[in-house]
């Protein structure tokens, strides 16, 4: 499928009108259509042939008819025009947090910035800051924006690991003879960035799965190819590690390989104590194997209640399995509604009947549509009437929806000064509200955000820590503060299971839990299919440590609304 390709296509399009500085609305065109391609699951090469491009929402005609182009020779003329003088490294820093098109422009005109490596050395010399406008601040605030994007570069999001590693796992089902596949490594354990894909089988001609393994059509480069153990470099520059283990040792092995690290050697201790020896080929007492076909034979003669893949991480979780005190942890199949999404009114490429369909289709109860509020101008805010107009619209949809019930929210802006961007009558009659920082992400936003959590219409704060884990370090803000105010007020916090979000984190959900506060996973989607993010919701919940009575949206509907009414009530 060339969807992604043509998503990275029309980003860098809209990269490079950015740093040319022309017209905003021109870019935005450019950045709606590459999401829309890039969360389609339709071929959109069978999409163009049926003359069915049109459908999809963002695509005009003049986008379409580049897409045909590029199909049809492998180019796009505008593409090649627009990126014609730009370097294409210097296109790779525009995600540098902090690293504007127009300062970028001007390091590459006066200072003769080519990439990466002549930005530092321009910071360190100092004559970066040196140029008109910038200043040591500004200066000191890129290069902490090119730590990060050095950091985040290095790892790949899980979403992803996660795409690459389920191509591999099929291609290897479909073209080798195979017993058992399972990812393991930080994916399996759900991370929410993945330094390596690591995959482990059985089967019994091991040379014959790596062969066939090397020849994965996106392998770019081959590491290593033995009768055990292959490992590939796929397209994108993700490694990739096979390994091949006898079928009696696969569950000591797949323990073994799936980790973290720290869990493991807490493992290895347990079983020294109890006079057995832990490896990757099973559990050994003297030479006798006792245990090592499947992981729950291995936990069990430790002695452990089967430790979840998402808990693995030596936070306690050793310790609880020897009390056999484990959480029951929350379930994909619990979530029976998505409380953060946007529609067609704002920014998103759904329109809410879209997002009903979808919704039924996967099975939920209830969604809250939560579009952006007025001052959010860049994403097409609603002002309050075009709000009252989604109201009758979710009034007549919820008529003839016969499953589903559509809820009516709206994503409310914090805005600089603290106050809220809808006045109280408005917010009142909202089923749900959630509330967020989306400006002035230095200025004072823990107490802009605990003042929103003083009013008693504020249901949810939605991204409460505000990072982009590829990207962005998050609000300044006290975490703790937030979270004592949120106990205090009933507030609920939500869970962003946006992949590039997912925030709050694994730490902070569990740390939430212990103080009592109840979490709301929203996709926060921006496309039918964002909805499906819940699963990184999800996991990152598990990781957390939650179990259902933790999570909101694993409440019936009706449950939720009481609730509501009692958390308004504390804050009168
Ligand atoms: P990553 O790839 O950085 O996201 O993290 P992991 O956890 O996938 O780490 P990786 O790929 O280096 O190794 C996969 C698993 O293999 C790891 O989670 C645990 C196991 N492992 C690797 N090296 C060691 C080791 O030196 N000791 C122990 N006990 N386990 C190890
Ligand atoms: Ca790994
Ligand atoms: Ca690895
Ligand atoms: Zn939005």
């Amino acid at each position: 499928m060339k969807n992604k390709e043509l998503a990275r296509i029309f980003n860098r399009i809209a990269d490079a009108l950015e740093y040319k500085g022309e017209n905003v609305f021109r870019v935005v065109a450019y950045r709606k259509a590459a999401r829309v391609l890039d969360d389609l699951v339709e071929d959109v090469e069978t999409l163009n042939k049926e003359g069915r491009l049109d459908e999809l929402p963002g695509i005009g005609e003049g986008i379409a008819k580049k897409i045909d182009e590029y199909l049809r020779t492998g180019k796009m003329k505008k593409y090649e025009e627009v990126i014609k003088r730009i370097p294409h490294t210097l296109l790779d820093m525009l995600d540098i947090q902090n690293l504007g098109p127009k300062t970028l422009a001007l390091a590459h005109k006066k200072l003769g910035v080519k990439n990466l490596r002549d930005l530092k050395h321009v910071i360190v010399n100092g004559r970066l800051a040196k140029l008109p406008q910038m200043g040591e601040k500004k200066v000191e605030n890129i290069r902490k924006g090119i730590e990060l994007f050095e950091r985040a570069h290095e790892r790949l999001s899980i979403a992803v690991a996660q795409k690459v590693a389920s191509e591999i796992v099929e291609y290897l089902n479909e073209n080798a003879d195979i017993e058992h596949i399972s990812p393991a490594g930080s994916l399996r354990r759900w991370k929410e960035t993945i330094g390596d894909i690591d995959i482990l089988t059985t089967g019994k001609d091991g040379a014959g799965i790596i062969n066939t393994f090397t020849k994965f059509p996106q392998t770019e480069r081959i590491l290593a190819a033995g009768e055990t153990k292959g490992s590939i470099i796929v397209e994108g520059g993700v490694q990739v590690d096979l390994r091949i283990v006898a079928p009696k040792s696969y569950g000591a092995a797949l323990q073994y390989f799936t980790g973290s690290k720290a869990h493991n050697i807490r493992l290895r201790n347990i079983a020294k104590s109890k006079g057995l020896k832990l490896s990757e080929y099973g559990v050994f007492k003297g030479k006798r194997v006792v245990a090592g076909k499947t992981e729950q034979d291995i936990y069990k003669i430790l002695g452990l209640s089967y430790v979840p893949p998402e808990l693995r991480e030596d936070r306690g979780e050793v310790e609880a399995a020897q009390k056999k005190k484990l959480p029951e942890l929350v379930d994909i199949k619990d979530i029976k509604g998505d409380l953060q999404m946007h529609s067609t009114y704002s920014d998103s490429t759904a329109t809410m009947r879209e997002l009903a369909d979808f919704a039924e289709k996967i099975g939920y109860e209830y969604i809250l549509i939560s579009d952006h509020s007025q001052s959010a101008k860049y994403a097409h805010g609603l002002e309050p009437k075009r709000l009252y107009k989604q109201w009758r619209e979710i009034d007549q949809l919820n008529k003839k929806l016969k499953k589903l019930l559509l809820l009516k929210g709206t994503e409310v802006d914090i805005l600089k000064d603290g106050r809220l961007d809808y006045s109280d009558t408005i917010l009142k009659k909202c089923d749900l509200v959630v509330a967020s920082i989306h400006q002035g992400f230095t200025k004072n936003v823990t107490e802009r955000i605990s003042a929103a959590m003083d009013n008693p219409h504020v249901d949810i704060i939605a991204h409460p820590t505000g990072r982009l884990i590829s990207s962005r370090e998050g609000y300044s803000i006290d975490i703790h503060r937030v979270m004592e105010k949120a106990a205090e007020t009933g507030t609920w916090l939500e869970l962003n299971a946006y992949w590039d979000r997912l925030d709050l984190n694994d730490v902070n959900l569990k740390m939430a839990k212990e103080m009592g506060i109840k979490i709301s996973i929203g996709t926060d989607a921006h496309s039918t299919e964002g909805l499906l993010w819940m699963k990184f919701g999800v996991a990152t919940a598990r990781r957390g440590w939650l179990e259902c009575n933790d999570i909101i949206n694993t409440f019936p509907v009706e449950k939720i609304i009481s609730m509501r009414k009692i958390n308004r009530g504390k804050k009168r």
